[in-house]
C-alpha cells in the first residue's frame, strides 16, 4: 500500500530502558520483549495486541458530549478513503509499539454499504491492503469479529432476534467474517453477544432464543470445517448493557450454555476482566474459572473504576491485577492462541496522539510487571505447597475415595463414627497477607534490609516451619 503519509511524527520505535526517568514516558521500564522467563520470551507469555476500534475508531463522544480526539486519519472525502488512512496509520502505530497482534470489527476495518454485497466488497477492498501491510511489517490478526449489534436491524439482538430475517442477515455476515478471517489468517475468532439477551421477559420467549443462538454456532463452525479455517472460535461474556439480561453474563453462564448445547469442543472464552467487575466479580475471577475447565481463550486486557457501574474500558494499570492474572495464564502453560487484546481507550480529555502510546506502554508496562511477579510466585512454590496441604486430606484413605468417586453416604457415615476427625485451618488470611507482603513498592531500593522484608521473613519462617517447604530467597514482587 502506498502511502507516505507519517501520523505520529516525532515518535519513533519505542524502546526498552529499564533505568530511564520517571519523566521519560515514551519507552518501557519493564517490558523487555524478547527477555526468558520461565523458558519463554516475555512477548510470547504476554502476546499484546492493539484493537482497532477505540484506538483507531474513537472520537472521544459520549452520551453527554461531542467528540474530543481529533484523528488525522479519520478525516478525509469518503468513508473508503478514510478507511485506508487508518489502515496505515494503525500499521504505523503497531510497528512503533512493537506488537505483533490487532483485533477488529468487520465494521471498524470497513464501511458498512446499503446493502450485504456491498458491504463485502468494501471489506475485500480493505483487507486486501490489510494482508499487504501484514506481510510488510509482519504483525497478525489475534482475532476478528463481526459487529452485530450496532446497526438498528440488531435493536433485538442478532442470533436470538425474534425475526428470522435478521438472524439470517446476521449468519451471512459472519459467513464473510469467516472468509475474511481466513485470508488474513487471524488465529482467533470472537463472537460478542452484545444484544443477545432481553429487556422483558412477558415479549421474549427465552428458550427459543437460547437454542436458536446455538443453532447459529452450530452453523459458525461447520461453516469453518467447511472452508477450513483454522483459528479457535471463542465467545466473550459480559453481564449487561446494553441488554438487561445478557446470555453471555459471565464465564459460568457461557460455560453452562456451550456443555448444555454440545458446543464446548467447539469454543473457548475471551474474558474481559472489565465485564468480570459488572458482573458482580473480583478482576481475576473469570480468568481463574474459565481457566479451570481449560475454557481460557484469550483475555481483552482492560479495566473498569470500581466505583463506577459501567464498561469503561480503560487501559489496565493495577499490577495487583495484572499479577494474578499472569498467575493463572503462567498456570495453565500460556494463552496462545490467544494473547492480551487492548480493548481500551484513552480518556475522552487525553486528546494528544502521544496519549495513545502512553496508556498503552503504561498497560504494557504493568502487564510485564504483573508477570514478572507471577514468574516469582511460580518458581518460589510457596503458595502451591500451602494450596497442596490445604487439600492434602483428599490424597488418602476416605478423601482418595471421594476423589475417585467411589464414595458413598454410608461410607462417611462409617468413617465418621469409627475414626477421630480433626479439622484442619484455612490459610485464607495468610496467604493473602502473603501476597501483600511480598510487595515491593516503587522505588524502593533493592536492599534486603527494607522495612517491609521483615515481616516477609517471619512468614517464611513460619512457612518453612508449617509446610516444611525450602524457601530459598524471599520473594520480592513488584506491586
Ligand atoms: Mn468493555
Amino acid at each position: 500500500m502506498s502511502t507516505n503519509t507519517v501520523f505520529f511524527p516525532g515518535i519513533s520505535k519505542i524502546p526498552y530502558v529499564a533505568d530511564a526517568s520517571v519523566r521519560d514516558v515514551l519507552c518501557f521500564k519493564y517490558y523487555n520483549a524478547s527477555e526468558i522467563l520461565l523458558g519463554k520470551t516475555m512477548e510470547d507469555w504476554l502476546r499484546f495486541s492493539v484493537c482497532y476500534w477505540h484506538s483507531f475508531c474513537g472520537t472521544g463522544a459520549d452520551p453527554f458530549g461531542s467528540p474530543t480526539l481529533r484523528r488525522p486519519w479519520n478525516e478525509g472525502d469518503g468513508d473508503m478513503e478514510i478507511a485506508k488512512k487508518r489502515l496505515s496509520a494503525a500499521f504505523e502505530f503497531f510497528t512503533k509499539l512493537g506488537v505483533k497482534y490487532y483485533t477488529f470489527h468487520d465494521r471498524d476495518m470497513a464501511p458498512e454499504g446499503r446493502t450485504l454485497k456491498e458491504s463485502n466488497r468494501n471489506l475485500d477492498e480493505i483487507t486486501d491492503l490489510a494482508l499487504e501491510l501484514q506481510k510488510q511489517t509482519g504483525v497478525k490478526v489475534l482475532w476478528v469479529t463481526c459487529n452485530l449489534f450496532a446497526h438498528s436491524r440488531y435493536m433485538n439482538g442478532a442470533a436470538s432476534n425474534p425475526d428470522c430475517h435478521v438472524f439470517a442477515f446476521a449468519g451471512a455476515q459472519v459467513k464473510k467474517g469467516l472468509e475474511i478471517a481466513k485470508k488474513l489468517q487471524a488465529e482467533n475468532f470472537v463472537f460478542w453477544g452484545g444484544r443477545e439477551g432481553f429487556l422483558s421477559a412477558l415479549n421474549t420467549d427465552v428458550a427459543a432464543e437460547l437454542r436458536h443462538m446455538a443453532s447459529f454456532f452450530k452453523m459458525a463452525v461447520a461453516y469453518k470445517e467447511k472452508i477450513g479455517l483454522k483459528c479457535q472460535f471463542l465467545i466473550e461474556p459480559k453481564p449487561k448493557e446494553p441488554c438487561k439480561h445478557q446470555y453471555d453474563y459471565d464465564a459460568m453462564s457461557v460455560i453452562g450454555f456451550l456443555k448444555h448445547f454440545g458446543l464446548d469442543k467447539d469454543f473457548k472464552l475471551n474474558i474481559e476482566p472489565n465485564h468480570t467487575t459488572l458482573a458482580g466479580h473480583s478482576y481475576e475471577h473469570d480468568i481463574i474459572m474459565a481457566s479451570v475447565f481449560g475454557m481460557l481463550g484469550s483475555v481483552d486486557a482492560n479495566t473498569g473504576s470500581p466505583d463506577l457501574g459501567w464498561d469503561t474500558d480503560q487501559f489496565p494499570m493495577d499490577i495487583r491485577n495484572t499479577t494474578l492474572v499472569m498467575k493463572a495464564v503462567i498456570e495453565q502453560g500460556g494463552l496462545q492462541p490467544g494473547g492480551l487484546n487492548f480493548d481500551a481507550k484513552v480518556r475522552r480529555e487525553s486528546t494528544e496522539l502521544e496519549d495513545l502510546f502512553i496508556a498503552h506502554i503504561g498497560a504494557m508496562d504493568a502487564f510485564a510487571r504483573g508477570l514478572r511477579n507471577a514468574a516469582k510466585i511460580f518458581e518460589e512454590g510457596v503458595m502451591q505447597n500451602m494450596l497442596r496441604e490445604r487439600y492434602m486430606s483428599f490424597s488418602l484413605g476416605i478423601g482418595q475415595k471421594v476423589e475417585e468417586s467411589s464414595c458413598s453416604l454410608e461410607d462417611l457415615e462409617v468413617f465418621h463414627f469409627y475414626i477421630q476427625v480433626t479439622y484442619s485451618q484455612h490459610l485464607e488470611d495468610h496467604m493473602e497477607c502473603l501476597v501483600l507482603l511480598m510487595a515491593k513498592k516503587l522505588g524502593q531500593s533493592g536492599d534486603s534490609k527494607t522495612c517491609t522484608e521483615q515481616p516477609i521473613l517471619y512468614h517464611m519462617l513460619l512457612l518453612r516451619n508449617r509446610s516444611g517447604s525450602k524457601a530459598k530467597n524471599t520473594p520480592i514482587l513488584d506491586f
